[in-house]
């Protein structure tokens, strides 16, 4: 028997639910790319927001182009549980915050009418790094942000919205990149101004686009976790998503219009997020990274194995402690020590099975925000990063093909050419101004000759 409104007394007794009544609460957000992360982290808050007292903040999910979630959520009404992994045990917790999932390929029209509804007031956003449709450089691919990118449907929809004389909405971008508030608000203004500059002004005057820091380690859910998920609940589950108890999300306190009260439930609303993106971004997405490409190379599959490595764990929190957390300003009280001493805890957590292929892919959207920053702050003192040159260096013989097949959408470009020129050249055509991956940073001497060090 299959979780949904209709089964959802048989779940089994210690399995925490959400206890308001659905069917009275609007949706006031509609959110671009219901993955698992969505589902562990924005609508485990918002949920528990509604439980909390707050009203009307259901979520309308919007899968552009697949339709895999669809199928799984909306035969469930949109219910599903988060379960959460760690070596006390499991823990789940049944979330009520979905109501339905279209999927905007198909039902363009809906996904338009979403965004212009009145009591929608958010749009958030887990469309991966990828989704944002940026050239290597940070502007807006104009080819890659065609008729089905998320760029079509904001515009159509907020067109609509000031047609009928609507307020604007909070954009609000919950994807790992680098001031990912601003990089939104940028991204949509190029494509305005290409499309409908009159909009973009619109938009400008009428929208807000907070920056976040978001979150939580959320595996991408297997035949074996959905088992798992069934046994706790005494009801099959096909949206099931696995986490950590661990979560944190930290929101800009700039909303053009109402917002659910995530304060209550643990998100932390501030002036400036930077610090905790930066730290975060730079310390764990670069960690995990390295792990990743070293990782695989040495035959490991998953984080905690990885980081029991007697040879990465050294380099990992070099990464973390001398690299990462010294390339930037702290916050005021912003513990980094503290910070690096509990990610190694979450990443050594067994239960959680966190597959370093998955970590791997699409390294030209994340290598940017994780290494290359802080190597070009650095650069900038004269001080060098040999822990993130040994990370580089695994991950362009990952792109040259040497382990796993590479998922990454310039796999095709920037494979060939380390193929054809070998590691050393590959770096110096990547690295750089004017390179592929036209960074700050570019690599002197002894910063190739350790990138290209047999691993
Ligand atoms: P997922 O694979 O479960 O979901 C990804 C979603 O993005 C899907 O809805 C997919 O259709 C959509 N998508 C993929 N490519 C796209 C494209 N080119 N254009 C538009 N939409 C596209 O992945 P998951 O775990 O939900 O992660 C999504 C993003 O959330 C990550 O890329 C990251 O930025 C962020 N995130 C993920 C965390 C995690 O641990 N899984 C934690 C913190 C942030
Ligand atoms: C990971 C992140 O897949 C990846 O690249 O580094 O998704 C990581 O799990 C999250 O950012 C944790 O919040």
């Amino acid at each position: 028997m299959r979780l949904s409104a209709a089964t959802l007394g048989r779940l089994a007794p210690g399995v925490e639910r959400f206890a308001y009544d659905r069917k009275t609460q609007a949706a006031g957000i509609v959110h671009f790319g219901i993955g698992a992360f969505h589902r562990a982290h924005q609508a485990w808050y918002t949920d528990r927001a509604m439980d909390a007292g707050d009203r009307d903040w259901a979520i309308l999910g919007v899968s552009l182009r697949s339709a895999g979630v669809a199928e799984q959520m909306n035969p469930q009404d949109g219910l599903y549980s988060v379960i959460e992994r760690s070596a006390a045990g499991s823990r789940a917790r049944v979330v009520g915050a979905v109501g339905r999932v279209l999927v905007a390929s198909r039902e363009p029209e809906a996904a338009i009418a979403a965004l212009a509804a009145a009591e929608t007031r958010i749009v958030s956003f887990t469309i991966t790094e990828k989704g944002y449709c940026r050239a290597p450089d940070g502007s807006l691919d104009p080819a890659l942000a065609g008729s089905g990118s998320v760029f079509r449907f904001l515009a159509e929809g907020l067109r609509r919205r000031r047609d009928a004389g609507l307020p604007g909405l909070t954009l609000l971008s919950c994807d790992n990149l680098a001031d990912n508030g601003r990089v939104l608000e940028r991204l949509l203004a190029d494509y305005c101004a290409r499309h409908d500059p009159a909009l973009g002004e619109w938009i400008a005057a009428n929208c807000a686009c907070p920056a976040t820091m978001v979150d939580r380690i959320v595996p991408a859910t297997t035949e074996t976790d959905r088992a798992e998920a069934a046994a706790l609940l005494g009801l099959d589950d096909a949206a099931a998503v696995m986490t950590e108890p661990f979560s944190q999300w930290v929101i800009e306190d700039r909303f053009a219009g109402p917002r659910p009260g995530w304060e209550a439930v643990g998100a932390q609303l501030v002036a400036d997020v930077a610090p905790y993106e930066t730290a975060k971004l730079r310390m764990l997405n670069g960690a995990h990274s390295a792990l990743a490409y070293l990782g695989l190379e040495r035959g490991h599959a998953f984080v905690h194995e990885a980081i029991a490595d007697p040879v990465l764990r050294p380099l990992v929190e070099r990464l973390m402690r001398r690299e990462a957390a010294t390339s930037f300003a702290a916050a005021p009280g912003q513990d980094l020590a503290a910070y690096a001493d509990a990610l190694l805890a979450r990443f050594a957590n067994p239960a959680l099975a966190h597959r370093l292929a998955q970590i791997a892919m699409d390294g030209s959207q994340k290598v940017p925000q994780r290494w290359l920053a802080t190597l070009a702050a650095h650069q900038a003192r004269g001080e060098r990063c040999p822990a993130i040159l040994a990370a580089l260096g695994a991950w362009l013989r990952h792109l040259r093909g040497d382990g796993a097949p590479v998922d990454d959408p310039r796999a095709g470009e920037l494979g060939a050419v380390v193929r054809a020129t070998g590691l050393r050249p590959a770096a110096e055509a990547l690295f750089g101004v004017g390179g592929l991956m036209a960074s700050g940073w570019r690599p002197d001497e002894a910063d190739l000759a350790a990138i290209s060090a047999a691993a």
